[in-house]
């Protein structure tokens, strides 16, 4: 028993504090940000729009095939969105992405859902998302509002 004591003494002595406390998590990332990094598909850092279109046609044809029609149900969608986007709840929902309200979403739907969300990160509407544009910078942690937080421009 002494020895551990000793040892543990010993560790917790040679264990420098850090200099500077972990700063709280003010840099997060949406789900439909992280789909649209995803989607670099030359790793340059930057998602083009050819590249965006392509990465959900891609992560979007598997669904698809699976549900055997074109488009796939809101519950296959959010077994895409679990897949693709992290949580099965997580934005951008069926009901933002089914336009037409038949209750199916297409191909075309998703394709159009991520134009809107890509040119809203697009600052610069330069047509490329850089990872600054893709992460959403806060004064304070999610809870900690206080109204007056610098939540960076845009979004919803
Ligand atoms: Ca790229
Ligand atoms: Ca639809």
């Amino acid at each position: 028993m002494l020895p551990l004591i000793a040892f543990l003494v010993q560790a917790a002595a040679s264990a420098s504090p850090s200099p500077v406390p972990q700063p709280p998590a003010t840099i997060l990332v949406e789900p439909a940000a992280a789909f649209l990094a995803a989607c670099d598909a030359d790793a340059d850092a930057l998602t083009t729009r050819a590249e965006r279109d392509a990465g959900v046609a891609r992560a979007f044809a598997p669904a698809e095939a699976a549900a055997g029609e074109r488009g796939v149900g809101y519950i296959a969608y959010a077994e895409w969105a679990r897949r693709w986007l992290g949580d099965a709840n997580a934005l951008p929902g069926p009901y933002e992405v089914d336009a037409d309200g038949d209750n199916r979403i297409t191909a075309a739907e998703l394709e159009r859902r991520f134009t809107a969300l890509f040119d809203r990160y697009d600052m610069n509407k330069d047509g490329a998302l850089t990872r600054a544009e893709l992460v959403t910078v806060r004064a304070r942690p999610p809870g900690e509002e206080d109204g007056r937080g610098r939540e960076r421009g845009r979004r919803r």
